[in-house]
């Protein structure tokens, strides 16, 4: 628990805001109901199977361009044939609205993914560095990441720079994964040095949500210890 956990729903939506506001980052208790969040892990499941017989290959160019089978876009991704990127959407977009000060829509920046505990190699696609999303869609956005299993503690979770911050941090070129070679990673000495009392490893259950600023600093969480793998969606809302 930090001082931006709402610990509560998104309602009142007036609470979940001040903490947005204040901290850049809101963790949202109970906001989807669990069992639809399990019914799409068990989705998540069978796509990844899809994916890993040969699936994959048949997605979009564009998915396969900036994608591995780690990480899909969103769309792919529903149950009882309602997408995932409509119901999902529902419980927060009004939080996501106050927060850009516009109408939002849902963005196709939207990936569903999975993270293994071995994946502990800075470097692999899997494990993300430290970066603000605003770096990489250049425009202002609210993400909401939501675990599909219990997040955090013995599975990957995220570690969140739990400051508002103005704008965009310096980057470093490194030749990690996609996101050193293509500059948004922010290096993690920065990072530790000049936000150490800000940095948080909250932990979430199925139907909890973070949802932050893209300007505000995060990455993959992986520690030691951790044995159990963790499926999550990130939903970005830009202005419509
Ligand atoms: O899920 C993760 O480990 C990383 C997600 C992330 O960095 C993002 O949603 O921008």
């Amino acid at each position: 628990m930090g001082a931006f956990d709402c610990d509560v729903t998104v309602q009142p939506i007036e609470q979940a805001w001040r903490l947005l506001r204040q901290h850049g980052v809101v963790l949202l208790r109970r906001v989807f109901p669990a069992t639809d969040i399990q019914r799409l892990a068990e989705t998540a499941d069978r796509a990844y199977a899809w994916a890993g017989t040969g699936g994959f290959d048949a997605l979009s160019e564009f998915d396969r361009a900036q994608l591995n089978a780690h990480a899909m876009i969103i769309d792919h991704l529903s149950v009882a044939d309602v997408p995932a990127r409509r119901w999902l959407a529902e419980p927060v977009r009004d939080l996501a609205a106050m927060a850009l000060g516009a109408p939002v829509t849902v963005a196709h920046w939207s990936f569903w993914r999975r993270v293994e505990p071995d994946d502990v190699e800075e470097g692999t696609a899997y494990k993300l560095p430290f970066h603000q999303d605003q770096r990489i869609l250049g425009k202002p956005l609210i993400n909401v990441w939501i675990p599909l299993v219990d997040a955090g503690d013995d599975a990957p979770g995220l570690e969140v720079v739990a400051q508002r911050l103005p704008g965009l941090e310096p980057t470093i070129a490194a030749d990690t994964n996609i996101y050193g070679k293509s500059g948004v990673q922010i290096a993690t000495e920065h990072v530790t040095t000049a936000y150490a009392s800000a940095l948080v490893r909250p932990v979430l259950a199925p139907g909890d949500a973070l949802m932050f600023y893209g300007t505000t600093i995060h990455r993959t969480h992986i520690a030691e210890g951790m044995t159990k793998r963790r499926d999550s969606i990130d939903l970005r809302f830009v202005m419509a």
